[in-house]
């Protein structure tokens, strides 16, 4: 590979050589006898990267024993292996961090050491990654005294990807793990993958679609089982372990039963010996993800049983081994006729699941989309957080650009994510966030945390937009700990993607920082969500969502726009929330600006907080968009000469591409809303008739 190649599929591991010769002389002097406390496939993972990564940046290559030994520089091993004491540290920081945890500590012994140790294997493996980004981002390491772990034990990705090598929702080239109807042969790439995830603290990933088919249904048989074990053990060596997305059907349709009914003992006993025959070949197989009921999908509502009788019997099944079941409750009637106020798509979700709290496994857990509907640019919570404080819940989040530019244009997610995590349930009272509810530390869950869809694919920099590579970043550092700012994770992985150019530095953390709301500009308005082709789901169509059957789902007609989802005259979703979250969004005085189409119907005329009227923002942002993307082209343009040109030109041909795109949103939703209401343009600016 050459060096710019090198650089497009390395991501945020760059490990470039560091020409500040007194910092090298600092590193170095702790990167030159590395000492590990044992042999484990994880230990030897992360003194590994250590090796590659201290070669690469000081070059000097350390020598590396398996003991530990008095004269180490530098210690990678666990806490049952190093005393610190040992190392006249008198503060054990281990009985108060997660299992994931990790401390790294320079003790003043020899000529100074450093101690990387992890509460286990995994937690070592972190806290290697925890130096190299240090590294990496220049900073001192003569005095550090770290101790970190994550409060979401569960940080997980899943992979839309199915066995012909293709990806639902992908848009950065075929599937990294299959290809034409079998496992790919490429193993360094998957290796690769998971040091990247593991360098952001990711422990757990399911590799096969949630729309499960006919191949893939047999992933769970001794078919392919050798495949998944293989792939497993390359995964476990980074920490991660495997899960798989199961076809509710596989009785049925694999197993020769009439059946798939979740209280027929046959059934059941179809799947413990399934799960059995699993743990033979994977002793600590993560588990099963599940979409049932939901987009055709097969599921217990087929049998007359709930949600929780058909997640239980697979816990049943897993309980033994102590494995999983991830259930997602995105649950919802896709043909629904949106003019039937008594069916509105976003009570769903709650109503599906909230009755069945308390009814579920320990080992099962609810996993919850952010939002009621499906990943639009802009929606409220899932009013699912909060409501079912006996259940696990995981949030699940959508890395893979869908609804949000597919990484074409440039949306980077960590500013909605925050806002979503930071987002006040009153579940509790106040300070009942949504982080503190995925954390499982408001109700005490036994298993909680974050997944999130996948956006890599084969291309070379994994992630077709170079930039969309610091969604997959963020998502990993806010899974690990979401209290970080937004300022801190970009500025990190632009450091580390594209080193220290303050002017570098500086407009790519501005384009990233400002492009989700940039998006939001000029695409649907006020938070009504959807518009967009059917299928592909890119690009303008403002009837054009497949599932909105009648064309209504915006309510926009003569006078106003928008769905009523008040108690007092519309579907009563508003109701989900609890106080004061609840007359926050049914009362149109206080209903934040952003969701007020979600929310509300009202006429073109109504004022908004901002003072502009409904139709006149839809201009005004519209406009505004198309000029801001024109910017972000005219920015990154600047960088022309201070980047390497693969990567340069990869992002530049994006946000032409992005600037096509809004101007076409521009257009059909202006003119789309001007033909509705007949008001024109206060600013008289030309808009398509
Ligand atoms: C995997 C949306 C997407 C589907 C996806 C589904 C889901 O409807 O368009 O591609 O299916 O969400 O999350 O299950």
């Amino acid at each position: 590979m050459d060096s710019a190649w090198k650089e497009s599929y390395a991501c945020w591991l760059q490990y470039k050589e560091i020409d500040d010769a007194s910092l090298v002389e600092r590193y170095a002097s702790y990167g030159q006898r590395v000492a590990v406390g044992g042999v484990s496939p994880v230990l030897q993972s992360a003194a590994n990267e250590c090796v590659r990564g201290m070669t690469s940046m000081i070059g000097v290559e350390p020598t590396v024993s398996d003991r530990i030994t008095r004269d180490a520089t530098l210690i990678i091993g666990t806490k049952d292996q190093v005393s610190l004491e040992d190392y006249g540290i008198r503060t054990n920081p281990f009985p108060h961090l997660p299992d994931d945890g990790y401390v790294i500590q320079t003790a003043n012994v020899g000529g100074g050491v450093l101690l990387l140790l992890g509460k286990t294997d995994r937690g070592a493996l972190y806290a290697v990654h925890h130096l190299l980004r240090l590294m990496q981002l220049r900073k001192p390491v003569d005095e550090l005294a770290i101790a970190e772990g994550s409060r979401n034990n569960v940080r997980m990705i899943n992979h839309w990807d199915n066995m012909d090598g293709s990806v639902e929702r992908g848009y950065a080239g075929q599937s990294i793990f299959f290809e034409n109807g079998k496992f790919a042969d490429n193993l360094e790439r998957l290796e690769d993958y998971a040091r990247l995830l593991s360098s952001v603290g990711i422990n757990a990933i399911s590799v096969n679609n949630v729309n499960v088919g006919k191949v893939e249904t047999r992933l769970i048989t001794e078919d392919w089982l050798p495949e998944v074990a293989r792939v497993a053990d390359l995964f476990r060596a980074y920490g991660i372990q495997i899960f798989l997305s199961i076809n509710y059907a596989s009785p049925v349709e694999i197993g020769g039963l009439s059946t798939a009914d979740p209280l027929d003992p046959a059934v059941r006993e179809w799947w413990s010996e399934r799960v059995a025959n699993i743990y033979r070949f994977i002793p600590d197989f993560g588990g099963f993800l599940v979409k049932a009921d939901s987009e055709h999908r097969p599921g217990p509502f087929t049998y007359g049983r709930n949600h929780a009788e058909g997640a239980n019997m697979l816990g049943e099944a897993l309980r033994p081994f102590g494995g999983l079941v991830i259930w997602r409750c995105f649950v919802y009637d896709c043909q629904q006729d949106w003019r039937d106020r008594s069916t509105d798509r976003a009570r769903a979700a709650y109503d599906h699941f909230k009755p069945l709290d308390g009814a579920f496994l320990d080992n099962v857990i609810l996993q919850v989309k952010n939002g009621p509907m499906d990943f639009q640019v802009r929606e409220p919570v899932s009013p699912l957080f909060g409501a079912m404080p006996q259940t696990n819940q995981v949030i699940e989040l959508q890395i893979t650009q869908e609804y949000t530019g597919q990484q074409k244009d440039l949306c980077y997610l960590v500013p909605q994510w925050k806002e979503i995590l930071d987002f006040d349930t009153y579940a509790r009272g106040k300070g009942s966030t949504v982080k503190s509810v995925v954390d499982g530390s408001l109700f005490n869950y036994a298993h909680s945390g974050m997944a999130a869809v996948s956006n890599v694919g084969r291309d070379l920099n994994w992630t077709g937009h170079t930039l969309a590579q610091a969604n997959l970043y963020g998502y990993g550092r806010l899974a690990w700990n979401p209290e970080m700012r937004i300022e801190d994770v970009t500025d990190e992985w632009v450091r580390l993607t594209f080193g220290h150019d303050s002017s570098v530095v500086e407009q790519i953390s501005k384009m990233l920082r400002e492009s989700w709301r940039i998006y939001e500009n000029y695409t649907a308005p006020l938070g009504v969500g959807w518009m967009v082709n059917p299928g592909h789901h890119y690009g303008p169509n403002v009837d054009g969502y497949e599932y909105s059957v009648w064309g209504t789902y915006h309510f926009a007609d003569r006078d106003g726009v928008g769905v009523d989802r008040t108690v007092q005259t519309g579907t009563g979703f508003t109701a989900q929330y609890f106080s004061p979250n609840a007359e926050m969004y049914e009362s149109l005085e206080t209903c934040p600006d952003e969701l007020l189409l979600f929310f509300h119907h009202v006429p073109y005329t109504h004022r908004l907080k901002s003072g502009e009227t409904v139709i006149q923002h839809i201009y005004n942002t519209h406009f505004e968009g198309v000029e801001q993307v024109q910017a972000l082209r005219e920015g990154w343009r600047k960088l022309k000469g201070k980047i390497d040109a693969l990567r340069f030109h990869n992002v530049e041909e994006r946000l032409e591409a992005q600037l096509a795109n809004a101007r076409e949103w521009r257009d059909q939703i202006n003119t789309y809303f001007y033909r509705k209401s007949g008001i024109p343009d206060e600013k008289n600016r030309t808009i398509y008739k």
